[in-house]
This record gives C-alpha cells, sequence and structure tokens, in this order.
C-alpha cells in the first residue's frame, strides 16, 4: 500500500499517522515564527484584560493572573508552514476561570485576541472554551521562552498555530467576526488543519 514519506516516518516510529493533518510533517523541535520583534516585557508593568460583550470588564497584573486556578492540557500543533509537533503540553489557564469573573453576555459570539505590538488573531468563542484550549504561562513544565510568548500566550487547538497569540494582552468579545493580523493579510479565516484551510486565495 502505498504511503507517503511523513506517514511512512511516523509508522517507523510507532505513531499513529491519521494524527498528523494532510501536508503536514512531524518535527521534534519547536520552530519560532513570527511578524515583527519579541518584546521586552516588564511584570511590573504588565496587565491582561477582558473586554467587550461582557458584564464584568476586568483588568488583572501578573500577580493576579497567576493566581487564577491552573490548568494543564497536552496537544498536537500544526504551523500553517508545514510542521507539526506532538503533545505538546501547556499550563495556565482556563478560559472557563476567566469567564465566571467577567460574566459573557449572550451577545458574545467571537473573540479577538491581542497581543503586544498590535497582534490579533481572531476565533468563533467555542474555540476558546475548548476543553484543551489554554491561557498559556508554562510548556513543559517551564515558563514560557521569550520567542513562544512569554509570560502569556494562547493555545488554540483544532485551528493552525497561528490563532495561538504569542505575548497576550487581552481577550475582546464581539458579536461579530473580526479578521486579525494574518487573517487580513489572507490567511483562511477558519484555519481548520483537517480542511487545509490555509490560505484564503
Ligand atoms: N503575537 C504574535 N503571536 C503569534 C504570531 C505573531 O506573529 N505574533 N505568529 C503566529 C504564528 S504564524 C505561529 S505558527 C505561532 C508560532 O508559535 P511558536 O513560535 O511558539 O512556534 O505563533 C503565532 N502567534
Ligand atoms: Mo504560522
Amino acid at each position: 500500500m502505498f504511503r507517503g514519506k511523513a506517514e511512512q516516518k511516523l509508522l517507523e516510529r510507532g505513531l499513529d499517522p491519521s494524527r498528523l493533518p494532510p501536508g503536514q510533517y512531524l518535527t521534534e523541535k519547536w520552530p519560532v515564527l513570527h511578524a515583527g520583534d519579541v518584546p521586552n516585557t516588564d511584570l511590573a508593568t504588565w496587565d491582561f484584560t477582558v473586554f467587550g460583550e461582557v458584564e464584568e470588564p476586568l483588568r488583572l497584573s501578573w500577580a493576579e493572573f497567576t493566581a487564577l486556578p491552573r490548568t494543564e492540557s497536552t496537544q498536537d500543533i500544526h504551523c500553517v508552514t508545514r510542521w507539526s509537533r506532538f503533545d505538546a503540553q501547556f499550563a495556565g489557564v482556563h478560559w472557563r476561570d476567566l469567564a465566571k469573573l467577567v460574566r459573557p453576555k449572550p451577545s458574545a459570539r467571537f473573540v479577538v485576541a491581542h497581543a503586544e505590538q498590535g497582534f490579533t488573531s481572531n476565533v468563533p468563542v467555542e474555540y476558546l472554551e475548548d476543553e484543551n484550549a489554554l491561557l498559556a504561562t508554562h510548556t513543559d513544565g517551564e515558563p514560557l521562552t521569550p520567542e513562544h510568548g512569554w509570560p502569556l500566550r494562547l493555545v488554540i487547538p483544532k485551528k493552525y498555530f497561528w490563532k495561538s497569540a504569542k505575548w497576550l494582552r487581552g481577550i475582546e468579545l464581539l458579536p461579530a467576526d473580526q479578521p486579525g493580523f494574518w487573517e487580513r493579510y489572507g490567511y483562511h479565516n477558519d484555519a481548520d488543519y483537517w480542511k487545509e484551510e490555509r490560505y484564503s486565495f
């Protein structure tokens, strides 16, 4: 039976080839990808806000954010540039624990993640509510490194990894969808890696 090179490699290593979405290959490394520079973050002035379609807009300091309940999640991540990393481990805060504080309105159907330097990414709110979604501070038991988003990054399962904004500073809830940074540059709005929704052209 014919198998592609990427699938063959997975089989040789005892991994289930069906975990690899179409057009992807597995990497052991964790490549770094972003527009612009790694920001210089000062935790003393850092804050995190939740705003938009919520009953109680919220602003937290780093000390307040890290006092929230903690959650862990492990998942495969898939970059639109075709690398995939299996079993990436993250720890941080689940949206449900922020939602308890801000109380989203019924009109809160879409999310725009706001990161340093004006970077944004957008998803329907279900993807932020996903069991495996996370506002992550740690990976593999260690704080995120600056290039991977320290002190805080979003992790959005079931979408290409560009939706997972590094250097996250806020979550905005909206009644209507609003394209983010890469989405405005021609990346597919929906970013489903099983459907290979890479680009919108
Ligand atoms: N703030 C910010 N977050 C970002 C990006 C970016 O340009 N800025 N790029 C995205 C893209 S395209 C990818 S593939 C992932 C890469 O995350 P990594 O560098 O930790 O692998 O971050 C995403 N998050
Ligand atoms: Mo990417």
